[in-house]
């Protein structure tokens, strides 16, 4: 399989290897933005070359939950040949059992104990809080949603929404999800090599955006993009574990940073919070528009796991084509 595979990606022509790139781009920028934010979590704000000097001190770029989790929806979309969320929600409750130390937040393992004892995948998430979680775990683990449904925008909301249903049954946690998957897909299906306009990436996001407060922030998105004082990108869009301060957050980092990966992530970093999610979706979009030739070697190098992150990408865009 995996022979036929690389044969048949050493055969894509000019175009499809830019999807296949983008394919890489997400995953591995989901697992870079991950592993990079990771040390500084909780931080109230974090210099660049303090991010650089800690990175570079590093063998290994040990990633988190966040990957650990967007590893478990690439799996179940390539088995599934698509989303099935019995596979995927077994595929989660799997893989947490096999290696339960990534920094789990608190409600995904409870929810996975739920659907061991035979809770129905789509109902024990709303046991949680009160009506679900709004957290942002469900939209940081995305990625292979955003560019599998690359194509079809109707269809990736549908599943954008039923995949954060497993654990994250919130409408704020759902809509989370679904904004962050549109963000890669819109990202996805730019050239990387022509400008293209934020102010319509924004509209398209705020048009798709039914909660108030994603339509708000997304609005301030746009006029923040001049702001240099950090501190006030934080008060307007957050940088917290709930969905809703993040995933605007993210859009943002990859907005002001459009050309450069390492920028972005950088960024994203920098505003200290949930460091890890917050590059790890800025890492999403941005290399689903600039492709994995963006990720500095440095980093790629040293990401654990890395071939088997690949390989994931690979056979999602194998399906499409
Ligand atoms: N009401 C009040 N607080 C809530 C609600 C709610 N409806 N929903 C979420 N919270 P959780 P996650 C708060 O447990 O989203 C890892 O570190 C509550 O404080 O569903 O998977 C990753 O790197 C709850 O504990 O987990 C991510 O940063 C918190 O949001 C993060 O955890 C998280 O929601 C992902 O966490
Ligand atoms: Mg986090």
């Amino acid at each position: 399989m995996y022979n036929e595979l690389s044969h048949k990606i050493a055969e894509a022509r000019m175009g499809e290897w830019t999807f296949v790139s983008k394919f890489l781009g997400s995953l591995l920028g989901t697992a870079v933005g991950d592993a990079l934010g990771a040390p500084f979590e909780g931080w109230y704000r974090v210099g660049l070359e303090e991010i650089e000097s800690v990175t570079e001190r590093r063998d290994i770029l040990v990633y988190t939950d966040d990957t650990h989790m967007m590893i478990g929806v690439a799996e179940s979309l390539i088995r599934c040949k698509g989303f099935d969320g019995e596979d995927m929600a077994q595929t989660f409750v799997r893989n947490y059992e096999l290696d339960p130390f990534r920094g789990y937040g608190p409600g995904p393992p409870r929810i996975f104990r739920l659907i061991r004892s035979g809770e129905p995948w789509d109902k024990a998430a709303q046991r949680l809080y009160g009506g679900g979680s709004y957290g942002n775990g469900s939209a940081m683990r995305v990625a292979p949603i955003g560019v599998f449904y690359h194509d079809s925008l109707d269809r990736l909301g549908e599943v954008a929404y039923k995949s954060s249903q497993i654990t994250h049954a919130h409408s704020l946690g759902q809509e989370g999800a679904a904004l962050q998957a549109y963000a890669i897909a819109l990202a996805t299906n730019l050239e990387p090599s022509s400008s293209f306009s934020r102010s319509d990436f924004l509209a398209k996001l705020s048009t798709y955006a039914k909660e108030d407060i994603y339509r708000q922030r997304l609005s301030r998105v746009a006029t923040l993009l001049t702001e240099q004082d950090k501190a006030k990108i934080v008060a307007e869009l957050g940088n917290g574990i709930e969905a809703f301060n993040s995933v605007p957050t993210a859009i943002y980092s990859f907005l002001l940073h459009h050309d450069s990966f390492s920028k972005a992530v950088l960024y994203a970093i920098s505003l200290g919070g949930d460091t890890d999610t917050i590059a790890a979706m800025t890492g999403a979009i941005s290399g689903a528009y600039l492709g994995i030739e963006s990720i500095p070697d440095s980093w790629k190098g040293k990401l654990e796991n890395k071939p088997y992150i690949e390989e994931l990408a690979k056979k999602l865009w194998s399906l499409k084509s």
